[in-house]
């Protein structure tokens, strides 16, 4: 072989290396970008994976808000109801206790329009009598008509009343809490204890003259008999 033709074989086998060389480029970028490609799609799924579990978590938690909402507006509305029929209860109960009792509610007792009284035979002091009807399931008595005055005091006994101004002077309240609206005073009274000399935040009924049983402001430390009225039926 001559030195030419060795020098042309070296080329050829120069270009065919070169060759060679490029092929495994092409080759080696083409998977590159499958495999990129790969990724990008692996990504893609994995994100639209994601959003879809967010979105089934976002749905959950909706329809646990609405179930909720929707318990809290029927506890809404049995609290609505259960108002009217407390409301609808008070009346009947009202009712009740306007109505007059039927003689039978008040068996030891003595009735008189809507209530029962209690009349002591004993005599206590007006703390001690208000006690003493506590333990009856009633209340020293209330005067709340001119009937129930003259019924009383056709009783002809002199009683503690359920009238106080223990709280404020000259301030006379009814064991239930209201203000005194019609009295029934013995002129001048009620004087607090004026000749007396000790004060007097308890009202009496008094009996020593028939024609003028009305009331006096006394001790309330004196002893006396007293009257309890209730107004429910009979509980004792
Ligand atoms: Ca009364
Ligand atoms: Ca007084
Ligand atoms: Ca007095």
């Amino acid at each position: 072989m001559n030195v030419k033709a060795s020098n042309t074989v070296y080329s050829n086998v120069s270009e065919i290396q070169t060759s060679h060389a490029s092929g495994v480029k092409k080759i080696s970028c083409r998977y590159t970008a499958v495999f990129l490609g790969l990724l990008c799609l692996f990504l893609l799924a994995g994100l639209l994976t994601l959003v879809f579990l967010c979105k089934s978590e976002l749905d959950q938690e909706q329809t646990s808000y609405k179930e909720l909402e929707d318990e809290l507006n029927q506890l809404k509305d049995s609290y609505n109801d259960l108002a009217k029929v407390r409301e609808q209860l008070q009346q009947k109960l009202e009712i009740t206790r306007t109505n007059e009792l039927p003689k039978d509610q008040c068996p030891l007792w003595v009735s008189f329009g809507p209530s029962c009284y209690y009349i002591s035979s004993e005599e206590k002091t007006w703390e001690e009598s208000r006690k003493d009807c506590q333990r009856r399931n009633s209340d020293l008595v209330i005067i709340n008509s001119d009937e129930e005055q003259k019924f009383i005091m056709s009783l002809g006994k002199r009683v503690w009343l359920g009238l106080t101004d223990q709280d404020e002077e000259y301030v006379w309240k009814w064991v239930d809490g209201t203000t005194l609206a019609k009295s029934y005073w013995y002129h001048p009274q009620p004087d607090n204890g004026v000749d007396e000399h000790i004060e007097e935040y308890c009202a009496e009924l008094l009996n020593y003259n028939d024609l003028l049983l009305k009331w006096n402001d006394i001790s309330c430390l004196k002893t006396n008999h007293w009257i309890c009225e209730t107004v429910s039926y009979w509980k004792n």
